[in-house]
Parts: structure tokens; sequence; C-alpha cells
């Protein structure tokens, strides 16, 4: 049985997952517009692996016999100067999640919600391998600069990225 107030949490965590979602589709469709398909692919699977990170959520909550309460979404940015500067707003993007996600837990910690601060643990993990995602291409850019020979091979790289879905994944 879940509080109101962790509930609500929870609510409001699906709520930034879908935003992540909607970001990250944004950020992909820029990319297309750019001609990057290779970095478009691996924004687009990035968003379906968001609208999971909700949906983990929303499934806890009905689990629990919460309310699922979904909030109203913000319109994301649409418009980036570079790739660069698109995989830094990724990480903070993340960084931000990665905050999100420990007030969760604090919260869960507080209120002794064993379930749900197990439940969390997954996140925490996540939360490493995305902030870890996104440094690492961060680095490959501030690696390429301005070569687009350097873009060329990146964006077939990130062409192979494949959506796995989670309930698949685990
Ligand atoms: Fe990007 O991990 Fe969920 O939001």
């Amino acid at each position: 049985m879940l509080s109101k107030k962790m509930a609500a949490a929870l609510n409001k965590q699906i709520q930034e997952e879908l935003f992540s979602s909607y970001l990250y589709l944004s950020m992909s469709a820029h990319f297309s517009d750019m001609g990057l398909e290779g970095f478009a692919n691996w924004m687009s699977v990035q968003e379906k692996e968001e609208r999971d990170h909700a949906m983990k959520i929303y499934s806890y909550l009905l689990s629990q016999g919460a309310k699922i309460k979904l909030l109203q979404l913000d319109e994301p940015q649409h418009e980036w100067k570079t790739p660069l500067e698109m995989f830094q707003a990724g990480l903070k993007h993340e960084q931000h999640i990665t905050k999100c996600i420990n007030d969760l837990v604090d919260i869960a910690e507080k209120e002794k919600d064993r379930a749900t601060f197990n439940f969390l643990q997954w996140y925490i993990d996540e939360q490493v391998e995305e902030e870890e995602n996104a440094n690492g291409i961060l680095d490959k850019l501030n690696l390429i600069k301005n070569s687009s020979d350097g873009l060329f091979m990146l964006d077939k790289e990130l062409a192979q990225r494949v959506y796995t879905p989670l309930a698949a994944a685990e």
C-alpha cells in the first residue's frame, strides 16, 4: 500500500519519463532534418526506452492499487545548433532525472516503504547507464569536433542501436 505522497511522486515521475520520451523524439526528428539518420535512430530507440520507463512505473502503481494520474507534458525544444549541443542537453536532462530518482528513493526511505525502495533500485542502475551512454557519445563528439568524416562514421555507428522492449530485456 503506497502513501498518497509516494503515489503522487511516482505519478510525477511518469510525467518526467514521458517528457524524456518527448524530448528525445524531438531530437530524433531534428537529426532526421539534418540528414543524420544514424543519430535519429539512436534517439528513436532512446525515446521508446523512455516510454518503457514510464510504463514500468504505471504498472507498479496499478499493482499497488494506486490511482494513475497523467499530468500535462511541456513542449520540448525543437531546434539545436549541433549534435554536440544536443547530447550536452541530453546529459543535462539525464542528470535531472537522476536527481528525480534520488528524491523518490528519499521519500521511500523516509516512509519505510521497502517495496517502492526495492522497485526504485532498477532506476538507480538505469540512470548510471543513461549518463554513461550520453557521456560516451559526448566524448566522441568532442574528439570529432568539426570533422564531417568523423560525424559520418559516428552516424553509421549509432545506426546500429536496436530497441529491445523492457519486458524482453529483463
Ligand atoms: Fe533517460 O532514463 Fe528514463 O528518463
